[in-house]
């Protein structure tokens, strides 16, 4: 067995190029050196007020070398739970403050990272151990807006999501067609003006609906039926647009009420061919999030971000309230590998659906791509198709299924996307 020798943490840099912390954790048997794990922290601009808390990246890594090393020092590394309760009691506050979740999902990742290395297999393996998988479908943001995009749509992510694609590979094949054809939309009418934070287009429009209507567009641009070969994801992040008791689209001048934000949402359902909906409404707005799922659940996934925060205590109360369908597990919203996957089960044992989400301050670390694959969670989301913190992802789910080869389960995008 496997323990750990060393815990090390480290100032880098992120793709906002803002400070982040990275853990690497050796393991040995005995005072050998076996292996090694290695994880950078991501971090959010739109976050919800019930996330872990981040710390300062230089007093994260100064907790990694100090507190953490001492407390995970011989400890097993294949005992993650044990690892992750160790870390919970020893930051002792309930948001995580005092260690920050910064340093403790660096160390969390680099654990399960150092015992698939001890292991010599890939980390998605070691989490699948004898379960068959999938490839997750991946939600690729193609204009990106909201707090990614300061002073442009108010929506935060418009995104696509392949359903009619046979194949991880297949989707990124088609992602690649769309959002070349969005760019050269947006070319010939002056407007493009490079990336936003996540790699989509910054969006240059005079509405929040034209860019739904500029998808349709481009996925037919690319050859592509709208709707049987490619659907529509939208990400609101609808917390960051509500303030003085209304959900304020600053780009057309005006602010609605929940219920006109669901109306309005209603008649876009009818007019486009939209699969998603993420964070429709507030993080505290619970009446309109269940107003919605029984208008639309049975339609759309309605996504809970903001909303669940990756909490399972929060998870279990929207499910009580069948408010959302669906949540996005963001590890670094809750600290741990461990509370992210109680989350998880959750979601599973209420028939919610489940994505495995970056963020939008991301790095070079693909950890999330082997989380979705190992844990066969079906739905992947981490920005759009530029920026290497995001195709380094893509690149890797596509080794990843080519590994995989005949022994993966069938890819589950038309299952889930598409009644047959
Ligand atoms: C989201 C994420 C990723 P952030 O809202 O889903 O798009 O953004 O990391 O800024 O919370
Ligand atoms: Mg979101």
């Amino acid at each position: 067995m496997a323990r750990i020798i060393d815990v090390r943490g480290r100032r880098v840099w992120d793709s906002r190029g803002r400070a982040t912390v990275e853990a690497e954790v050796v393991v040995g048997r005995g005072s050998t050196p076996l292996a090694m794990g290695r994880a950078i922290a991501p971090s959010g601009a739109s976050t919800g007020s019930g996330e872990a808390k981040a710390i300062d990246a230089a007093a994260a890594v100064q907790a990694i070398n100090g507190r953490i090393r001492d407390a995970l020092k011989a400890h097993s590394v294949s005992d993650q739970e044990g690892i992750d309760r160790k870390m919970i009691e020893l930051d002792g506050t309930p948001d995580r403050h005092r260690l920050g979740a910064n340093a403790l999902i660096a160390v969390s990742l680099a654990c399960a990272h150092a015992d698939a290395a001890a292991r010599k297999v890939p980390l998605w393996k070691n989490l699948a151990g004898t379960r068959r998988v999938a490839m997750p479908v991946p939600q690729i943001q193609i204009f990106g807006g909201g707090a990614h995009a300061r002073g442009s749509v108010d929506l935060q992510d418009y995104m696509i999501v392949c359903v009619g694609a046979g194949s991880f590979a297949e989707s990124l094949e088609w992602t690649a067609r769309v959002y070349a054809a969005a760019g050269a939309r947006l070319a010939k009418r002056g407007a493009l003006h490079g990336v936003a934070d996540e790699g989509g287009y910054w969006p240059a429009f005079k509405s929040n609906e034209e860019p739904l209507a500029e998808l349709v567009g481009a996925i037919a641009d690319a050859g592509l039926e709208p709707g049987t070969d490619v659907g529509i994801a939208l990400d609101l992040a609808a917390t960051q647009l509500y303030r003085a008791g209304a959900y304020q689209l600053a780009l057309e001048n005006r602010g609605l009420t929940s219920g006109q934000l669901h109306a309005m949402l209603m008649r876009w359902i009818e007019r486009y061919p939209i699969v998603s909906i993420e964070d429709p409404f507030a993080e505290h707005d619970a009446a309109a999030m269940q107003a919605f799922t029984a208008d639309a659940g049975d339609r759309v996934q309605i996504v809970g971000d903001d909303f669940f925060v990756t909490s399972e205590a929060r998870l279990r109360e929207g499910i009580r309230l069948k408010a959302a369908n669906t949540v996005l597990l963001k590890p670094n919203q809750v600290g741990t590998l461990t509370e992210t996957l109680a989350c998880l089960g959750a979601a599973r044992e209420a028939g919610y659906r489940a994505i495995v989400s970056a963020r939008s301050g991301e790095t070079e670390d693909v950890s999330i791509v082997h989380l979705a694959v190992g844990w066969g969670v079906p739905q992947l989301k981490v920005g759009s198709f530029a920026r290497s913190e995001r195709m380094a992802k893509w690149n890797e789910g596509l080794r990843i299924e080519e590994a995989l080869g005949a022994k993966a389960l069938p890819y589950p995008a038309r299952r889930l996307f598409r009644a047959s």
